[in-house]
């Protein structure tokens, strides 16, 4: 439980913080749980925290406002119902007797599989930190953000991060740290948009549905350790070639994992598929370029940064690819206005 100071402040004046957070791609997949409750993945994952692609969390307490907003609108059904249980969750779990109130803003699309609730919820979970004035650890607030979704575990730290998978019913081991910081090694990450839409099924249920049904699920656990530790080395050894093979192949049996549900969870369009084939064509003609695929259409391809303009005009002119959005490694959470929680 996070030391918590008294909430002062009378019922007239809001107290509240804002925090920012990175989308993170996942270089080895999170896909599966081996609890749901409190997202417990069933295996553990590695990422690159991402810059450029930011999610902004206002949180206050006991403003009278919507529980949830998205840029000041108030967002109902289902994603506000996720989003007001998650907020009633933390402030129980930090201590402390608030309603929670947050409205949130991305600087790219939400729910097409860009990680946005990675960002939103990693916002959230450290702007309520420290609006209620909590101390709260970067290990402890990533278990806190891995209740808002699984992938925010991540999002806490930047550049290159890996979410074990813990072993504990708690979950009090299932949190991420830190391989490499954003700064010792420049890479290219592109996003070629192959639909702007949101996605038909959102990951938490694809995932459940996958891991019930699919009869590849067992062995898209079985290997994933090998990745893990594959990747580790890799990313220590700043080898893009190995981060990049493995990052395809653990991308594959993902998706083919997916595929072989009772009904297949399928997320790609002709556009992914051809966006595929241009990767491989440019790394053809010489360019270090490497596909990923998250739940959703989009392409993430990271590459050397003396590539990324090559790369860049590669992927724009492939049919059905809307826009190439460009990022690289990026920081992890900051707080823009309020107290720091994990000082
Ligand atoms: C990942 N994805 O590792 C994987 C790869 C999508 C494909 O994490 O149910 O939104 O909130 O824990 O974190 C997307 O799943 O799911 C995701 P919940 P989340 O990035």
């Amino acid at each position: 439980m996070p030391d918590t100071a008294h909430v002062a402040g009378g019922r007239d004046s809001v107290m509240g913080a804002t925090a920012r957070a990175g989308a993170n791609v996942a270089l080895v997949k999170y896909w599966g749980k081996r609890s749901s409750e409190k997202n417990l993945p069933a295996v553990g994952s590695i990422s690159l925290t991402l810059s450029g692609l930011v999610a902004t969390a206002r949180v206050e307490v006991d403003s009278r406002g919507a529980r949830f907003r998205s840029r000041g609108e108030p967002v109902d059904g289902v994603a506000g119902e996720r989003m007001t249980g998650f907020l009633d969750w933390l402030a129980e779990r930090l201590g402390v007797e608030a309603r929670f109130c947050t409205d949130v803003a991305a600087t790219f699309p939400v729910g097409a599989g860009l990680a946005s609730s990675a960002a939103i919820h990693c916002a959230v979970a450290a702007a309520a930190s420290s609006a209620c004035g909590a101390r709260v650890g970067l290990r402890e607030l990533s278990r806190l953000a891995r209740v808002g979704s699984g992938s925010a575990a991540r999002s806490v730290y930047g550049g290159w991060v890996e979410w074990h998978r813990g072993t504990r019913d708690d979950g009090e081991d299932s949190d991420a740290e830190q391989l490499h910081s954003e700064d010792v090694w420049p890479v290219a990450l592109l996003v070629a948009v192959a639909e702007e839409g949101k996605k038909d099924v959102p990951s938490r249920d694809a995932m459940e549905h996958v891991t019930a049904t699919s009869p590849l699920f067992a062995g898209w656990v079985a290997a994933q350790d090998g990745d893990l530790e594959a990747m580790r080395r890799a990313i220590a050894a700043r080898d893009l070639r190995a981060v990049g093979t493995i990052a395809e192949e653990n991308c594959l049996r993902m998706h083919a994992t997916c595929l072989a549900a009772r009904p297949p969870v399928f997320y790609w369009t002709p556009a992914t598929l051809a966006a595929i084939q241009r990767v491989r064509e440019l790394r053809g003609s010489g360019c270090d370029a490497y596909f990923t695929i998250d739940a959703g259409p989009q392409v993430k391809v990271v590459c050397a940064p003396q590539d990324a303009d090559a790369v860049a005009e590669g992927l724009a002119t492939v049919p059905g690819i809307s826009r190439v959005l460009r990022s690289g490694a990026g920081p992890g959470v900051e707080i823009t206005d309020g107290a720091i929680p994990w000082r």
